[in-house]
């Protein structure tokens, strides 16, 4: 069901730009019909001046909206001023409200909805705070119970995830003993991770490789839609021969509040403690938003990734060279050496493909074993687990020559050992 919104921003200097805002109003389901902006101080009571205010409410009853939805993080108070401005019934959603309506919508696994529901608690909690008027006392007793209520949900919700959090380390180190290495596609919103998704996997389906895991069967839907993509999804692929379970992430947002970040734990740690990190950033972005939204990832990112992060400058096919140039540069303040790649009609992907599986860690073996069952074993066992280069059979020994990842090669040297 589509609702009507007026879109409200204010800003200190910069130009208001509401392309974001009304992306975001659109993805949890708003139809926006008008917008206004300003830009001034931020009031402490209103956020907005007092003449903006009135003419927010007039907007919003002329054109019967339901709803206003405000580019700012609004404070409890400011929040319950704008409602009591507009016509009786509007509702008030703040970008982190909307952010979390988004999430909460569109939520699909245990993880994701107890992600949301936290995160959803911790912005309900200071506003309860506020709420109310103090001096009546059934009100502040009702107050004092759904205080705790929303505390002890809290407490409650976080245990539930330090347990899942638990299996996903569990998760990652058994794929890392079955020979994958473990790829993150990160980035901002929309930039394109899911489709470079589909261009990286192979045709296999994973479920063959790992059913035991909730995040291998979920499609990754692509979309022209911001928060597309709200739970990991990975699947497998191979990098210039190298076996490796990509995993497409929840995209970033900027001014994404810091305990929603911290809420989306799941999927930022997986992209925290990949083997690499490819992070997409789409080159056809106005440079200003270019910049900001690079600035994000960093912010997100920076010196909380184990693995080498390699940045793929996405959307090459509608950007000029000239454009390109410039994303290029202002990308080098962090990450230098972009990889240029059209996900959706596939350039570049196979240069992306050897840049990243060159990060992957790597070990070249060679071994000799003597020529019986256990040898077969072990070099199916190697097939399983490794890129297999050669296998050589002579009528006492068989020689296998392969790369994999460090881990693996040491375990295969020990099998090797014991059929000697
Ligand atoms: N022109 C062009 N469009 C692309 C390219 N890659 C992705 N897109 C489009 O960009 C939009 C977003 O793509 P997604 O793959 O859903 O992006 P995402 O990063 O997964 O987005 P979220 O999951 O919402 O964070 C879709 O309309 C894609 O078709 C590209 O290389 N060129
Ligand atoms: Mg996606």
């Amino acid at each position: 069901m589509t609702r009507q919104a007026v879109l409200a921003k204010r800003v200190d200097d910069r130009p208001a730009e509401t392309t974001e805002i009304r992306g975001l109003a659109e993805a949890a389901g708003y139809d926006v019909v008008g917008e206004i902006t300003q830009r001034r101080a931020e009031d402490a009571g209103t956020c907005f001046g007092g003449g903006k205010v009135d003419e927010l409410a007039r907007l919003v009853a002329e054109t019967s909206s339901k709803a206003v939805v405000v580019d700012n993080d609004l404070s409890p108070k400011q929040s319950t001023a704008l409602v009591d401005a507009c016509p009786d019934g509007t509702r008030v959603a703040d970008r982190h409200r909307v952010v979390l309506d988004i999430f909460a919508e569109r939520a699909a696994t245990r993880r994701a909805k107890l992600q949301v529901e936290l995160a959803s608690l911790e912005y309900e909690l200071p506003r309860i705070e506020e709420e109310g008027d103090p001096h009546l006392m059934t009100l502040a007793a009702e107050k004092g119970t759904r205080l705790n209520d929303v505390r002890s949900r809290i407490d409650r919700v976080k245990r539930a995830l330090d347990d899942i959090a638990d299996d996903h380390a569990k998760r990652r180190s058994e794929r890392h003993d079955r020979g994958f290495s473990l790829v993150a596609i990160a980035g901002y919103t929309n930039a394109g991770k899911s489709t470079l998704l589909h261009r990286l996997a192979d045709d296999l389906s994973v479920d063959a490789v790992d059913p035991a895991h909730d995040d291998l069967d979920a499609t990754a839907s692509v979309e022209n839609r911001l928060f597309e993509t709200l739970q990991t999804t990975t699947r497998r692929g191979t990098l210039d021969g190298r076996r490796a379970l990509l995993t497409d992430t929840v995209g970033l947002i900027d001014d994404l509040p810091h305990d929603l970040v911290e809420s989306f734990h799941g999927t930022l740690s997986e992209t925290y403690h990949a083997d690499a990190v490819v992070l997409v950033v789409d080159a056809s972005a106005p440079i200003d938003a270019f910049r900001d939204r690079v600035d994000t990832c960093r912010r997100v990112l920076d010196g909380n990734v184990d693995g080498t992060v390699v940045p793929a400058l996405n959307k090459v096919d509608i950007a000029d060279d000239d454009a390109l140039d410039d994303r290029r540069d202002a990308l080098a303040d962090h990450w230098s050496d972009p990889v240029a790649i059209s996900a959706l009609e596939g350039s570049g992907i196979d240069d992306l493909a050897s840049t990243v599986a060159a990060e992957l860690p790597a070990v070249r073996c060679e071994l000799t074993v003597p020529n019986c069952d256990d040898a077969m074993s072990l070099v199916s066992w190697l097939y399983d687990r490794t890129s297999v280069e050669t296998v050589d059979y002579a009528s006492d020994e068989v020689s296998v020559a392969f790369t994999g990842r460090p881990e693996i090669v040491s375990l295969a040297r020990g099998r090797a050992d014991e059929l000697r």
